[in-house]
């Protein structure tokens, strides 16, 4: 099993697509272990997205990603990681395919609604970051028909 950190962006917020997007990971039959709001701060922000901070946009996604509530969550499952970053699709929503997550509602590569860890090591690195010890372990009995 790998956990990953996904986190709502502005802009799905406040375009009213936050039950929609936790439906598609449940319905999936991921597991929820970690939910909740927030408006991130400079340095969480900063902290998150480190690895751009030289690109020419960094400053733009920074602003972005604290103009306002986010939705921060953790999903479990087996390859969760890849799992996610398939219902999330490719950055650019205008390239993303129908039926993911960006190629359904995005238009924009800053404007994408949605992030998702692209590997174990950074998962880890957001989980932490983001949810510190605050994830909930529990068994979701449906995991014994998701998988055989
Ligand atoms: P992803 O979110 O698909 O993992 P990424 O890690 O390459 O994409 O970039 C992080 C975020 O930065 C991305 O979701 C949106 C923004 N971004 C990336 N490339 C960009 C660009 N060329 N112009 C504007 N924003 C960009
Ligand atoms: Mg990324």
């Amino acid at each position: 099993m790998q956990t990953t950190f996904i986190m709502i962006k502005p802009d799905g917020v406040q375009r009213g697509l936050v039950g929609e997007i936790i439906n598609r990971f449940e319905q999936k039959g991921l597991r929820l272990v970690g939910l909740k709001q927030l408006i991130p701060s400079q340095e969480l922000a900063a902290a998150h997205y480190a690895v751009h901070s030289e690109r020419p946009f960094y400053q733009g996604l920074i602003k972005f990603i604290t103009s306002g509530p986010v939705v921060a969550m953790a999903w479990r499952g087996v390859e969760a990681i890849s799992v996610a970053r398939n219902l999330i699709g490719p950055t650019n929503g205008r390239e993303a395919s129908p039926g993911t997550i960006r190629g359904d509602y995005a238009m924009d590569i800053g404007h994408n609604i949605i992030h998702g860890s692209d590997a174990e090591e950074t998962a880890d690195f957001e989980l932490k970051l983001w949810f510190e010890e605050e994830l909930v372990e529990w068994e979701r009995s449906a995991e014994n028909w998701v998988y055989e």
